[in-house]
């Protein structure tokens, strides 16, 4: 070795130290930033007379959980501190996608990121990935571990490499953490079952029926068809064992602190596998409590608070994502509120909106969805949504009872309505949708199916109906418009995209056929792909080329980045849904017309809302100026635009 090249090594290793001191530098200051906040929080949960071992337990694996994160994401860390909220930029357009049935494995995902780019995603959410029951297993959510890569997806090599090649290419990730139950088959379950009263204790196990009939009085039943109640009973263990979703779904017990400091160490398993935004699942269960319906209770969330503070000081650029299905008003809440405040999940789903647009396209009308969207309290402005209008679940009918009734509807007829509207009950109705977990003791229904199917474009090729095909097209891309400028990170459903139908092939899947979620968990079909912009005609072709404009559009306007907040504007033509983006004095005007008729706006009633009605705006999905119609503007059936002056 020369003296030069010495030097060289000796310049890089000095630099290395330097390097990992402040990056230790900056962890202390961040554990002293958080540490009264952390033991505020955890002592709440905790009894600190108690518990005071356990804290210090808590700090142990604290420091150590920053020493096991890899240097590149420590650096990676600290880049995201600095680079505001990246999050809520135009630029993120997500979608989310099971791995093996887009395209076989991690390392047949990796051959389609030239698809992704083509489209304009950014984004990727992989459904569960880890290793899991053979057989049933809810898609992956019942875990048999939270970091070890299951082997029909490849190996922990495979995922790296993705992720490694995905961070090259400006994409960023996102997987859930699984952070209410496990698998019956997890290591803590199998110890368990074998009679460890120590693991026993991770979950809720009961030697009888006394307490599991106390909490039956009050707590609902998820999947009422295929998994009624809320307890199983384990022969091996001879005790009942809650399972609030599926019988080999345990769920667990976070009144153990020990369980709380394991599970942290599961999440930052997740998270160094190179993970930038972690899907909390079924956060809003994680508290149980007697006498309540235990959801959305006060503990669960300084428990998500908690996580949220260790991983500040452990992976600071690391984010959440609530997966809380629930009422708007409890949404807002998993943002964070009170002692807890901007200190839960940076983003959660808006439930709301999704289910407020399916009930908009039955209903043909805005209105419910105005009067919703306006009175729900604002999110915080660092938190943002992930707008959707589907995913692998079902469409729950979460609306407001007072705002059905002051629509003039009765919210128990009005909710039968929406269900016969998308199961096929009602003839005039273009929808082919399933309908999942109906319960007839209190007459709850949800709603299954594609995207395509729920707006008609199954029907339409039957019936090979020209129109109704068309209207079919115009509702697919009308509905991602809204996603897409709503505000916040739009997530396409993989399939939905080429306008994917109903997959029935379910049926015949034993794994599959107690869940009619996978009608709406297609294989992608690459045939579809390959054939695009063969046939103009084609609805696929339509519907890609529609989206990869909009999605263009989206990331060339700043005044899409989720900054602010959507102004909607309370339209006279109930029929039609209108709000306004707005960044430093540059607005533009999203309208969509849900009837399936032409519908007119009043130039009055635009120039009121700041449109320069007529050759003074254009529509940027066509780049056209507008043609008034006796002082109107017409909005054809299922029409939007996106109006901006000129
Ligand atoms: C989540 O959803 C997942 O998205 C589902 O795929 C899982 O089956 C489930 O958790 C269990 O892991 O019950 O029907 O807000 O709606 O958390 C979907 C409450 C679900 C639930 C939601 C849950």
């Amino acid at each position: 070795m020369n003296q030069a090249e010495l030097h060289r090594i000796l310049a890089l290793k000095s630099q290395e130290n330097k390097d990992s001191l402040d990056l230790d530098v900056l962890y202390n200051r961040r554990l002293s930033a958080n540490i009264s906040l952390i033991k505020t929080h955890f002592f709440s949960l905790y009894q600190e007379v108690e518990h005071k071992d356990y804290f210090f337990k808590l700090l142990d694996q604290i420091a150590l959980l920053f020493k096991a994160r890899p240097t590149e994401l420590k650096n990676q860390d600290l880049e995201r501190l600095n680079s505001g909220n990246w999050y809520q930029s135009e630029k993120m357009v997500g979608m989310q996608l099971y791995v093996d049935r887009f395209n076989k494995d991690i390392n047949g995902l990796k051959e389609k990121l030239p698809y992704f780019q083509d489209l304009g995603i950014n984004f990727l959410h992989l459904m569960p990935i880890t290793t899991r029951p053979t057989g049933e297993n809810d898609g992956g959510y019942a875990v048999n571990s939270y970091h070890e890569i299951d082997g029909k997806y490849g190996t922990k090599k495979d995922f790296l490499d993705f992720a490694k090649k995905a961070r090259e290419n400006n994409m960023f990730l996102m997987l859930d953490f699984v952070v209410n139950h496990t698998s019956d088959e997890f290591e803590w379950a199998e110890k368990a079952k074998k009679g460890s009263l120590h693991h026993q204790n991770y979950y809720y196990t009961y030697a009888d029926r006394h307490i599991p009939d106390e909490f039956e009085k009050t707590l609902p039943e998820i999947f009422p068809q295929s998994a009624p109640g809320n307890f199983t009973y384990n022969e091996e263990m001879e005790k009942w064992v809650m399972t609030c979703f599926n019988t080999y779904q345990w769920d667990l017990n976070y009144r153990n602190p020990e369980v709380f400091i394991e599970m942290l160490g599961n999440l930052m398993s997740l998270a160094n596998l190179g993970v930038d935004v972690i899907r909390f699942d079924a956060l809003a269960f994680l508290w149980k409590k007697l006498g309540t319906l235990s959801q959305n209770l006060p503990e669960a969330h300084t428990l998500i608070s908690l996580f949220r503070m260790c991983l500040q000081v452990i992976a600071p650029g690391v984010i959440l994502l609530a997966e809380a299905i629930v009422a708007p008003r409890n949404i807002i809440k998993y943002f964070g509120e009170g002692i807890s405040e901007g200190n839960e999940c940076e983003i959660a789903y808006n439930a709301s909106l999704m289910a407020l647009l399916w009930n908009s396209i039955a209903t043909k009308k805005a209105s419910l969805m105005l009067k919703s969207l306006t009175e729900i309290p604002n999110k915080p402005n660092d938190g943002t949504w992930i707008n959707y209008i589907r995913c692998h679940d079902d469409i729950g009918l979460g609306y407001d009872d007072d705002f059905v009734r002051a629509m003039g509807s009765d919210p128990t007829a009005h909710k039968q309505f929406i269900l016969n509207y998308y199961t096929g009950r009602l003839e005039w109705s273009p929808a082919k949708g399933l309908m999942f977990m109906y319960n007839p003791k209190n007459g709850d229904g949800r709603i299954t199916g594609s995207a395509a199917s729920l707006l008609g474009l199954e029907t339409a090729l039957e019936l090979k109906n020209k129109i109704i095909i068309d209207y079919a097209i115009s509702k697919i891309l009308m509905m991602h418009g809204i996603i897409l400028t709503y505000g916040g990170i739009p997530m396409i459903y993989a399939g939905d995209e080429i306008a994917t139908l109903n997959d029935y092939s379910y049926e015949q899947n034993q794994d599959h056929v107690n869940d009619n979620r996978w009608v709406n968990r297609p294989i992608q079909n690459w045939d579809v792909v390959a054939s695009l912009n063969k046939t103009k005609e084609n609805p696929s072709t339509i519907v890609y080329n529609g989206l990869k404009n909009m999605i263009r559009l989206r990331k060339e306007h700043v005044l899409f980045k989720d900054s602010n907040e959507v102004k909607i504007h309370g339209c006279p033509n109930e029929h039609v849904f209108v709000y306004e983006r707005t960044y430093k004095n540059d607005s533009v005007w999203v309208l969509s017309n849900f009837n399936e008729l032409t519908e007119t706006l009043d130039i009055g009633w635009l120039l009121s809302i700041g449109i320069h009605a007529g050759k003074n705006s254009i529509d940027l999905l066509t780049q056209e100026t507008f043609n008034l119609i006796h002082n109107a503007l017409p909005l054809k059936p299922f029409q939007q635009l996106w109006i901006k002056n000129i």
